[in-house]
């Protein structure tokens, strides 16, 4: 199906097994609790999830990038919270470490990132500089061997349980986003924190904070691609985030259509499953139309990043209509579900909150609209 390889149908049923046998008993649970799943955390490690697109000398499996899709998409049928976590580790912390890493930070990064051993998590947002990822205040000044960093990031995924972190700084105020660097700053490096936690609206068993940097000591060797070179590090690593995060749509609107499905088959009103319900059946129809579509759009964005053709419109793409899809489709699931599925005896209200934040994180569906008319008109 999908015109999938053997491989990736493989690595498919691999994070499906997993999703239903060890995610589906904790994902209410977490949500509930709004609890990082530390539980998950080694099982993942073991079945090579975190280093999937890593390549073998660095640790990794050497996945395709369909390959990590198709896990993300797995997880969020099941649990949003497992497939960001991931997704921010992967697309936002180890991906653009390959991509833009010298040999040495690959070396040095990449095998603890792989093995699951340590967490990744990107951090360019600011009170001030959300949309306009630009807008940067966290300053980065050279003092001999090392760039001392002083700003405060927020809503940082991963934000308590990661090792490395992405950061964005200025390094020349006076060049705009050309003045901006990217570093790969470690959780133990001296004047780094853990701020605030953020109690969100839906995928609750992420970790959302505050990172606070306060003279911190970050190794000039440590500035990821090059100095100045920062935005483009960043745009570029959002291209492929967004991807990821449009496969996290897919799958939790993938997951909400089928608990409707079977809801409409079970549930029995006017002496007949609401099934039988031709306004029902176009609801359904519509719902499933709409997933193809997105898992469609976001199939061919990884093809096209993996065959090293340029994806950022379609990732633009991909991830709009996923976010839109997400969003309606668990809306409609709910409604389907009528009473109950207003209530957390059944997982779609969990689904429907979940997905709100696909159409914000990771560019929102403005930003995407921005992005795809860009270059209708460039
Ligand atoms: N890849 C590489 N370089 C890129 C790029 C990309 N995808 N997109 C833009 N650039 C480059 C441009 O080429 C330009 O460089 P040159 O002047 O050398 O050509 C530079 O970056 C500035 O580009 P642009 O003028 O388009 O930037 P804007 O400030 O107008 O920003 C948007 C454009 C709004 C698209 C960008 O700020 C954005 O994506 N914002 C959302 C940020 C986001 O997703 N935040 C969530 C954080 S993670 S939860």
């Amino acid at each position: 199906m999908y015109g999938l390889t053997e491989d990736q149908l493989l690595i498919k049923n691999m994070a499906r097994e997993f999703a239903e046998n060890e995610v589906r008993p904790i994902a209410s649970a977490i949500d509930k609790e709004h609890r990082f799943p530390v539980e998950s955390m080694p099982r993942m490690a073991e079945l090579g999830l975190f280093g999937l697109t890593v390549p073998e000398e660095f640790g990794g499996s050497g996945g395709d990038v369909t390959s990590y899709i198709l896990v993300i998409e797995e997880l969020a049928r099941v649990s949003a919270t497992h497939a960001v976590i991931l997704s921010v580790h992967m697309s936002t912390c180890a991906q653009p470490v390959l991509q833009f890493g010298t040999e040495a930070q690959k070396n040095k990064y990449l095998p603890g990132l792989a093995c699951g051993k340590t967490l990744g998590a990107f951090a360019i947002t600011e009170a001030g500089a959300g949309s306009d990822a630009s807008g940067q205040t966290t300053a980065a000044v050279r003092k001999g061997d090392n760039y001392i960093l002083n700003g405060t990031k927020i809503f940082i995924t991963n934000g308590a349980y990661a090792g490395v972190f992405l950061v964005m700084a200025v390094t020349d105020k006076s060049k705009g986003v050309k003045g901006l660097t990217t570093f790969i700053v470690e959780k133990d490096f001296p004047g780094f924190s853990v701020g605030q936690t953020e109690e969100k609206m839906g995928i609750c068993g992420s970790s959302t904070t505050e990172i606070i940097l306060k003279d911190c000591v970050v190794p000039a060797e440590n500035i990821l691609g090059e100095e100045g070179g920062g935005f483009k590090v960043a745009m570029g690593t959002l291209d492929g985030g967004r991807i990821s995060i449009a496969a996290e749509g897919v799958g939790l609107a993938q997951g909400a259509l089928e608990a409707a499905v079977d809801y409409a088959k079970q549930r029995v009103q006017f002496g007949r499953p609401i099934a039988a319900n031709q306004g029902i059946q176009w609801m359904l129809a519509d719902m499933a139309l709409e997933v193809e579509a997105a898992r469609l759009l976001t199939y061919n964005a990884a093809r096209l990043k993996e065959q090293h053709l340029n994806y950022s419109m379609q990732a633009a793409m991909a991830k709009l209509h996923a976010a839109q899809t997400a969003m309606d489709v668990t809306v409609k699931a709910v409604q389907i579900h009528g009473g109950i599925g207003y209530t957390k005896n059944y997982p779609v209200e969990r689904y429907m909150r979940d997905a709100k934040i696909i159409g914000i994180y990771e560019g929102t569906n403005e930003v995407q609209r921005i992005v795809i008319a860009k270059h209708l008109l460039s």
